[in-house]
């Protein structure tokens, strides 16, 4: 694993550029949220630039005289790092760094240092390597002292193992030794989610720190790591699911998404998000206390269309109603989005109604069926077991009589009884 930010209580300056396609406090709001994730990752805000322009800059992405002005700002400030709000072509980092003569990192590259940090499984661990991999390709010229001593430095940890003069080539292997590794546990995933074809599954998607798993502890009991930072959970986490009436549910905590989440990350995180696309009910979690909520909505929306989930079904979980006061925004929330569930899952507040939402939901995806079973087919029965719900089984002189509860989409396995 590389660690981009490896000091970690680093200078930050933040920038970004506001174009005339940008509206002014979405820019501003991006930087908080890269302030957000530069503390995520252990760097100190020590102030914030926006540039305005009329388009980014080819060579300096802020352009030439404000990178020089900026040259002379970080000596007074004594800046280690700048952070940049969009991702740079290696061109413009290339440039920038040359000037700066100090370390440039952009938004994927800072979000994909906080995953390295916090990846803690195999699966996950290989995913944010691959990712890290596949954004440092072209960018090796400029980080490339700067990479090989880490290289050398981590030992047996990291792609840099067996020696410090790693070269592209190097990196290309690691990179196809990497992928395939990560074929293999999608495979094996594959057959282990076959196995689990009859059950219901539903999945908590958000945008990152919208309380994904604390709605998932307060609802199975577990103890997974719930905490005020960008991006506290990485891996996905199954448990069972207690509800009043149906059967068979799972539930999966997975790993918050952001704008402008890198391109590489969403590629290699494909088996991760798996538990999204094979979910048969999504669970949107929202921060309704954040001021930009609906901006973060959408970039779920769009999100979920990339990994092809937009068509699921799902219900809107607006989260932490406890620390809004204004019931008129309460009552706008009820009007615009009817039929989604408004909660606090770190107060346990309205959940027997999210229960309740998420049961007609799964009710609908299930048909129950009369059947009756002539007796020399009775070998059949442990093979429904497998598949449905038998709710009534009865032996009578013409055959078995059996009542089912089964998927709707696996209906037609009952075409063995007939
Ligand atoms: N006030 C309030 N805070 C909440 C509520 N739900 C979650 N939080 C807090 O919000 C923060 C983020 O919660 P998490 O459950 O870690 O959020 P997440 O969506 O899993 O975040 P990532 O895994 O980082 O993407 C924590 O500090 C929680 O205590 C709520 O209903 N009300
Ligand atoms: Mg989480």
């Amino acid at each position: 694993m590389i660690d981009i930010i490896q000091n970690k209580t680093e200078r930050a300056l933040l920038i970004a550029v506001k174009t005339r396609m940008h509206i002014r406090e979405l820019v501003y709001e991006h930087l908080n949220e890269l302030e957000e994730l530069a503390k995520t990752a252990g760097a100190i805000t020590v102030q914030k630039i926006v540039q305005e322009k009329h388009q980014y800059d080819g060579a300096y992405y802020v352009g030439k005289g404000k990178a020089e002005e900026i040259a002379l700002l970080i000596e007074d400030l004594e800046i280690d790092l700048l952070i940049f709000d969009d991702d740079l072509t290696p061109g413009q980092a290339r440039n920038l760094e040359n000037l700066l003569k100090r370390k440039v990192v952009d938004r994927s590259g800072l979000i994909l240092d906080i995953f390295a940090s916090h990846a803690k499984t195999k699966t996950a661990r290989t995913q944010v390597e691959l990712a890290q991999l596949q954004y440092l390709l072209p960018r090796l010229t400029r980080a490339w002292t700067h990479l090989s001593k880490q290289y050398g430095g981590i030992g047996t940890k990291g792609p840099g193992e067996t020696q410090i003069e790693t070269d592209r080539r190097m990196i290309r292997d690691r990179i196809s030794f990497l992928k395939n590794k990560l074929k293999e546990i999608e495979d094996d995933r594959n057959i282990q989610t076959k196995q689990r074809k009859d059950i219901i599954k539903v999945t908590l998607v958000g945008y990152t720190n919208a309380g994904k798993s604390t709605l998932f502890n307060l609802l199975t009991g577990a103890e997974v790591l719930a905490e005020d930072k960008l991006f506290a959970t990485l891996d996905s986490t199954t448990r069972n699911f207690a509800l009043q009436k149906s059967i068979n549910v799972l539930l999966s905590d997975t790993v918050g998404f952001i704008r402008k989440l890198p391109h590489h990350l969403v590629a290699s995180f494909k088996s991760t998000l798996s538990e999204v696309r094979e979910a048969d009910v999504i669970l949107h979690i929202i921060d309704v206390s954040h001021p930009f909520h609906e901006d973060h909505m959408a970039v779920v929306r769009q999100t979920l269309e990339e990994l092809g989930c937009k068509d699921k079904r799902q219900i809107l979980v607006f989260n932490k109603i406890d620390l809004i006061s204004d019931s008129e925004q309460i009552q706008f929330l009820i009007n615009k989005y009817p039929g989604s569930a408004i909660v606090s899952a770190e107060r346990g507040i309205n959940i027997t109604r999210l229960k309740e939402l998420i049961e007609e939901i799964i009710e609908d995806e299930y048909t129950t069926v009369d059947i009756t079973l002539p007796l020399e087919k009775s070998y059949l029965v442990p093979r429904v077991h497998q598949f449905a719900e038998v709710l009534m089984e009865k032996y009578e002189e013409d055959g078995v009589q059996l009542q089912i509860k089964i998927k709707k989409e696996l209906q037609q396995k009952l075409d063995i009884l007939q």
